[in-house]
This record gives structure tokens, C-alpha cells and sequence, in this order.
């Protein structure tokens, strides 16, 4: 389906920048969503296209976090289904949570067309569609959420988000654990666990980290959440990308 020669130096990035693509011609992703793509290359360009190792200590921790939650829920948008929707199914396994499909340009046939893309990935839940809650201080159509799907998680995972969004869902009470390669976006900013890496690697990494820690006691696992400093991360992770060692 996609040709891409596998010994290109960027062989990943350019399977990334495909993925988008049919996304879009798919109607999964939006025009705003390849606007979002390349943001995101140029960032991890500076990073070496690698999980830096502080972005796998918040990996881990988010793992932590997800496993010790009540109600965990992994947000979907435009880009997260195009990039790894197999991958996400795999997590919410992993941690139990649920998935939802979350939109900054909300429409009924996007809703539908992740919602369809995400069940043909394993998915046999997918939320979102219901809209029965509302996000306080958001215009209306972006603050639509499932009242017992986001609307009451205490863990809300939400890649590649808008910052006014990732600030009210913060302000709700809920801890979010956000992916985002900008380090000085608002959403990493504002996340309890931010996460600056490529959600194509991040999103498989929390899993194993989630399924090397599944037998491990809870007091444990609120050490390891209690340990991560989230300023510290995102400081080394802006830090790697100004030193830009390629
Ligand atoms: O599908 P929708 O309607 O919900 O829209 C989704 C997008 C992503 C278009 C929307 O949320 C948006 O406009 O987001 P922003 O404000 O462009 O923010 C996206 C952030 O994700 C930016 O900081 C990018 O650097 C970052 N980003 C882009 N691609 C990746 C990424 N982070 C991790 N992995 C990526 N592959």
C-alpha cells in the first residue's frame, strides 16, 4: 500500500508523512492535520527521530499512571488514528482503558470515519460518539465529550492536543499524560506527565512499559509516578533539541 524504500535514512518519517496522507484521503485526518505533521518532523529532526531517555522515564511513568488509575481514557483525534490506531487498541488493552474520539475540528463523518478505522484495528468500544458531557470554558463543539467516557476519567491520555483543551481538561481535575514533540507547547506544558517523542514510538513503548509493570503493587507504582519531574523533563527534552546533535 505504501512504497517507501526501506533503506532510506528516513524511513520512518516518510511512512509517518504517508500515513497522514491517506488520513486525510480516508477523511480520518485533517488539512490542519498535515499542518500538525510537519510541526511535529521538524521537532523530532532535532531530537534524532529517537526516544530520548527522558521521554522514556515519562513513558514509564504514564504506564504507572494509567495502571493505577480508576478510569483511564486514551483520546483519539485525526492524526493518533491515522499514525497508530493498532497501536492505541494494544494500550487500552494493556492498561484497560477506554477509547475515545475527541476532535478539535469536530464533524459527524470524521467522528465516524475514526470511530469505523479504530473498530477495524480491534477496537470493540470506541467513545465519543454519544457527546452526552460538556468540557467547561470551551466553545461548544469542542467541548463535547462522553459523559462516561471522558467526562468521568480520572487519567485522560491525549496526544497531539490543543492547549486550551489540555488546559480545561487539567483544570476539571484530571491528570493528563500528554504526547507532544514541542516541549514548550502549552498542552506538554500543562500536562501532570508530558511526554515529548513521536507518538509512533511512544505509544508502543508505554505498552511494554504498562505490560513489564502489570504485576507490580500499587505503592510501587505511585513511587514511580511520584518521582518523575515533569519540569525537569521537559527542560532536558528542549535542552536535546537546542544542542540539536545530529
Ligand atoms: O483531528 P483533530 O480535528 O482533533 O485535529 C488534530 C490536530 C493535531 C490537527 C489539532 O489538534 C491541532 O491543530 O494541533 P496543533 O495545535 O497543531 O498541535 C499539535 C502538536 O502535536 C504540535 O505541537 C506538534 O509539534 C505535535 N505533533 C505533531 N505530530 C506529532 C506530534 N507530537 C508527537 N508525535 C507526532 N507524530
Amino acid at each position: 500500500e505504501i512504497d517507501v524504500p526501506e533503506d532510506h535514512p528516513r524511513y520512518e518519517s516518510l511512512l509517518t508523512r504517508h500515513r497522514i496522507e491517506e488520513g486525510v484521503e480516508k477523511g480520518i485526518t485533517s488539512k490542519q492535520g498535515l499542518i500538525a505533521e510537519g510541526r511535529g518532523e521538524a521537532f523530532d529532526y532535532l531530537l534524532g527521530e529517537e526516544t530520548i531517555p527522558s521521554a522514556n522515564e515519562a513513558e514509564r511513568a504514564a504506564a504507572a499512571q494509567l495502571l493505577l488509575a480508576d478510569h483511564p481514557v486514551l483520546s483519539v483525534n485525526g492524526n493518533v488514528a491515522a499514525l497508530v490506531a493498532p497501536e492505541i487498541v494494544d494500550l487500552a488493552a494493556a492498561v484497560d482503558a477506554d477509547i475515545e474520539v475527541n476532535l478539535f475540528n469536530r464533524t459527524e463523518e470524521r467522528m465516524k470515519a475514526i470511530a469505523d478505522h479504530l473498530r477495524e484495528h480491534g477496537a470493540d468500544e470506541v467513545k465519543g460518539l454519544t457527546a452526552d458531557g460538556r468540557i467547561p470554558n470551551l466553545s461548544h463543539e469542542r467541548a463535547k465529550v462522553d459523559a462516561d467516557g471522558i467526562g468521568a476519567a480520572d487519567v485522560v491520555v491525549v496526544p497531539l492536543e490543543d492547549g486550551d483543551r489540555a488546559e480545561a481538561l487539567a483544570d476539571l481535575g484530571k491528570t493528563e499524560i500528554v504526547i507532544d514533540l514541542n516541549p514548550l507547547s502549552r498542552s506538554a506544558q500543562t500536562a501532570a506527565i508530558p511526554i515529548v517523542d513521536n507518538i509512533i514510538r511512544a505509544v508502543p513503548n508505554m505498552t511494554e512499559h504498562a505490560v513489564d509493570l502489570r504485576e507490580t503493587a500499587p505503592a510501587e507504582l505511585a513511587e514511580i509516578v511520584a518521582a518523575f519531574d515533569a519540569d525537569a523533563a521537559l527542560a532536558d527534552a528542549e535542552a536535546a533539541i537546542r544542542r540539536g546533535e545530529l
